[in-house]
């Protein structure tokens, strides 16, 4: 009877032991996955243009610029058309160099630290042509 109780209360151990170990494994785990967009770049019917021009994301997400239509391209974010506490990110997040061939593609992963607001971007040989994007960062 002794040892019969000793097995139960082991096995009770155990299953409390096992359920706080997976507990604090799923509250480890994010909420959201982060997720990955995807802009391209010159539209489709052959504007000068991002499609779509506007993605909404959050912290931790993913956006992915893929050349597509009249290259060449780049992403360049607008020191002077983002949140104030994010002007020191602008090179981080810019892509520079010039995409030259349809399908060549360029990412940025905008940190968990990225203060919400409006984020405005362009394309430095079309930016006169209107080649201007945006990415609302959800709070
Ligand atoms: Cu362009």
């Amino acid at each position: 009877m002794n040892s019969m109780r000793s097995v139960l209360r082991n096995v009770c151990l155990t299953l409390v032991t096992a359920m706080l170990v997976m507990s604090s494994f799923f509250l480890g785990v994010p909420s959201a996955a982060a997720e990955t967009y995807t802009v391209k770049l010159g539209a489709d019917n052959g504007m000068l243009a991002f499609q779509p021009a506007t993605v909404t994301i959050k912290p931790g997400d993913t956006v992915k610029w893929v050349n597509n239509k009249l290259p060449p391209h780049n992403v360049m974010f607008d020191e002077k058309k983002v949140p104030a506490d994010a002007v020191a990110m602008v090179g981080e997040l810019s892509h520079a160099k010039l995409l030259m061939s349809p399908g060549q593609d360029v990412e940025t992963t905008f940190p968990e630290s990225t203060p919400p607001g409006e984020y405005t971007y362009y394309c430095s040989p079309h930016r006169g042509a209107g080649m201007v994007g945006k990415i609302i960062v959800q709070g």
